[in-house]
């Protein structure tokens, strides 16, 4: 017999400038695995309202990452691909989470820390934002998270939370699901400052972020103004002088799937930084002028977009909202009758 297949829950938010962090990190490997596992895939614009958005730009960039995520291979065949808002369990079974969910776990969260720091006026959407996540995951039982390095901290709430219910209510009525980090891209660096992580907030940044939509004189320009160091040797390290040569290499390892030391036998010729820098542009350019191609397809088809995120969209609230009403009738509210 055919072993069951994993369940996969993953989310990413329509924030714009999706970059080679996200796609390395996340979205590649969704797409890689999608025959062996069921598989949903979130487009989550109630997260991105944590922090203030332009109404027309959040509905552009809406549309246009659900674009991107089908162009980098999603197919929705094999996966439920849908926007967040458009099911409405995720809102309402968030309140649910909220209600059993301690104040101290989420004020410990390390990116609600850093990122209230950098605003003078902190929503509370931002604080309440892990618990949004854990009802994302757990609505759908997943066992698997597919995320970046910087999202474990969530997931390990997502599990606390799980558990939380679980044991207050007695019964195993939530999946405990696992964080899967990629073994190469988990954690892709600013071109411009190998010591923070390529951020979406920070991809206006000339030289910063890889954006997938770069056109490939950019990328070539954004490669060869990375900050390394002032040594020659290119090699995989953990020193913080090396961490800009470090990154260059993890992102051609994540891109061509090679091992290490097939990418260092790549680079035994190479003469200097510079033509580390080239290599790396050329395959990341070979990696991106095919995505983008579909990418312009697709936007060119709004209402086959919109057809795709409406069948996403029945197929995921199929499974969540049913979810949320026993998770409801567990509580003690009253479900109201059907007529
Ligand atoms: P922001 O800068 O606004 O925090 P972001 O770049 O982290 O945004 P998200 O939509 O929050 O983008 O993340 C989508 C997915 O991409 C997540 O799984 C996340 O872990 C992953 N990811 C984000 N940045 C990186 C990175 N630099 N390296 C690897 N994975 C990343
Ligand atoms: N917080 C995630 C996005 C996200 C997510 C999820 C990821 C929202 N819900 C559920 C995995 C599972 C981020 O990438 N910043």
């Amino acid at each position: 017999m055919e072993p069951t297949k994993k369940r996969v829950f993953s989310g990413i938010q329509p924030t714009g400038n999706i970059h080679l962090g996200n796609y390395l990190g996340a979205v590649k490997n969704w797409a890689a695995k999608q025959d062996e596992k069921i598989n949903y895939f979130c487009i989550v614009d109630l997260h991105s309202l944590t922090v203030p958005q332009d109404p027309a730009d959040l509905r552009f960039q809406t549309r246009s990452l659900a674009a991107m995520l089908l162009a980098c291979g999603i197919d929705p065949a094999k996966s439920t691909l849908f926007i967040q808002s458009h099911v409405r369990a995720h809102a309402e079974g968030c309140w649910l989470l909220n209600c059993i969910t301690p104040l101290g776990w989420l004020q410990r969260m390390t990116q609600f820390k850093d990122k209230s720091a950098k605003q003078e006026s902190v929503l509370t959407g931002l604080l309440d934002y892990p618990v949004l996540m854990a009802g994302d995951i757990i609505f759908y039982d997943a066992n698997e998270v597919p995320v970046g390095e910087d999202q474990k901290q969530h997931v390990e709430l997502a599990r606390d939370i799980a558990q939380r219910f679980n044991s207050l209510y007695e019964q195993e009525f939530f999946v405990i699901p696992e964080p899967v980090i990629p073994e190469a891209g988990a954690r892709v660096m600013g071109l411009d400052d190998p010591t923070v992580k390529m951020s979406k907030s920070l991809a206006h940044v000339r030289g910063h972020a890889i954006r997938l939509l770069d056109d490939p004189k950019e990328i070539e320009r954004s490669f060869k103004r990375a900050v390394t160091d002032s040594g020659n040797e290119i090699v995989f390290s953990d020193d913080p002088e090396k961490a800009g040569v470090n990154n260059l290499l993890g992102i051609y390892k994540a891109i061509t799937g090679k091992s290490e030391a097939e990418v260092l036998a790549d680079f035994a010729d190479a003469r200097g930084y510079g033509d580390l820098k080239k290599r790396v542009a050329a395959v990341t350019i070979e990696a991106l002028l095919p995505i983008q191609a579909r990418y312009q397809q697709l936007m060119a088809d709004p209402a086959e977009l919109d057809r795709l995120l409406a069948i996403g969209a029945e197929q995921a609230a199929a499974v969540a909202n049913p979810k949320v009403d026993q998770m409801k009738e567990i509580m003690g509210l009253v479900l109201p009758q059907q007529k």
